[in-house]
């Protein structure tokens, strides 16, 4: 822990202690007590939000993002049809066809065999934030924590690519996994990318996430990990890539997972219109701390939070207290990497009473994260500025 964190964990230390109604009051705290507590917090964390039960669709609570990396039991799941059977691991094969010189089918010894790459990179899903847009759209009102970040380990797509050897009329890579819809009418979780973001040296084929083997909710044996791109591109439970010269058919690629190219967007979903398909979120930052609608002590030492871009990295956060009249520049911690979340911190002493905060990102494309994100059909990719209220007490 860096000694910029333990202000923050002090505070989410209490604000935890007083979820679970316990009393700080007469606690001596020197540093190493405060690390045990710190640790023994785990337990009564608020529980992950459950969205949808059936598969289950779960959300991380915003709270949970004073840490650099999130816990794979605190990461958030989203899933069509949920897993497959788990004894489908056994025997698991993938395999490479299409427009490919050699076809190739890899058992996980085989894929062991290339080089091993290690990165952080934000996982959120398009749908993060759909619960904000007026009027509301069909699907998961996922609020603020369909997303996270995490340490994925794999091997390159490239290298699998290379090896298969591609054909000249390679130029979509369709990648499907082992779900498989309860009704045989539903159609199957099937995407595709362009063949620059499947030879982009970032993007991998992972079976461990933070260090540990790849969970079955998270697609474990093998998933893809697309930095930079929402979640819909990071196919689970994955046993075929296929290269071929289109982009894939049907559902989850014609319909769903589309931005109308029509600069207002309100157009029906379903509707014929220019879309195209979702690729890069935008830049976005989260308060994690204090959280939504809670009480905190007059004193807290400072407002903390995170931001993601997938257009580059956060260059800035402001934080503003009067309502966004005026915007103060928040101080970026922690690691730096490529396609991992920023944290931020603003020193705060805040008043007794309703306070305001609101917290807004910079991204090194210049892109400003909005006041509102404009209404879409499908409710994808909401980045509107953050804004929470806390009732400061003595
Ligand atoms: N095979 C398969 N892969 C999938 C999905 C799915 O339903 N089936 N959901 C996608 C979506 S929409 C998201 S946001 C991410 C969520 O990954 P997580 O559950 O590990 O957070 O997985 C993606 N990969
Ligand atoms: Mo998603």
């Amino acid at each position: 822990m860096t000694e910029r964190n333990i202000p923050a964990a002090i505070s989410r230390r209490g604000f935890l202690a007083r979820i679970a109604g316990l009393s700080l009051s007469g606690l001596v705290v020197g540093p190493v007590a405060l690390l045990a507590r710190t640790a023994g917090t785990r337990d009564i964390r608020p529980p992950l939000i459950t969205r949808v039960s059936r598969p289950e669709n779960l959300e991380t609570p915003v709270s949970d993002f004073t840490a650099w990396l999130t816990p794979t039991e605190r990461f958030f799941v989203r899933s069509h049809f949920g897993p497959p059977p788990s004894e489908q691991s056994d025997g698991w094969r993938l395999t490479v066809d299409g427009d490919v010189v050699r076809p190739l089918t890899l058992s996980p010894d085989d894929l062991a065999r290339f080089p091993t790459v290690t990165q952080a990179a934000v996982l959120q899903c398009s749908g993060n934030g759909r619960a904000f847009f007026t009027p509301k759209t069909p699907g998961a009102q996922w609020e603020k924590g369909a997303v996270g970040n995490a340490r994925w380990t794999g091997v390159r797509l490239r290298d699998v690519l290379e090896s298969a050897g591609m054909t000249a009329a390679a130029r979509h890579v369709q990648l499907m996994g082992a779900d498989r819809p309860v009704l045989p009418t539903v159609p199957l979780f099937i995407r595709s990318m362009p063949i620059e973001k499947a030879l982009h040296p970032a993007t991998l084929l992972a079976y461990r996430m933070n260090d540990d083997a790849l969970p079955l909710l998270h697609g474990g044996p093998l998933r893809l990990v697309t930095p930079g791109w929402a979640g819909d591109a990071w196919v689970k439970w994955l046993t075929s890539i296929r290269v071929q010269a289109q982009e894939a058919d049907g559902y989850f690629m014609k319909t769903a997972y589309r931005m109308p190219a029509t600069a207002d967007r309100s157009v029906a979903n379903g509707q014929r219109v220019d879309s195209t398909p979702i690729e890069a979120y935008p830049v976005k930052s989260l308060i994690a701390f204090p959280a939504d609608g809670t009480r905190i002590s007059e004193r807290e030492t400072a407002i903390q939070g995170v931001a993601l871009t997938g257009n580059g990295g956060i260059t800035r956060i402001e934080v503003s207290l009067d309502a966004g009249t005026t915007w103060h520049e928040a101080e970026l911690f922690g690691p730096a990497e490529p396609y991992a979340w920023r944290q931020w911190r603003y020193p705060w002493r805040p008043a007794r009473g309703t306070q305001r905060i609101l917290s807004r990102a910079t991204d090194s494309q210049g892109h400003v994260q909005p006041d509102t994100t404009p209404w879409n059909p499908g409710g994808y990719l909401w980045n509107g500025i953050d804004r929470v209220r806390v009732a400061v007490v003595g």
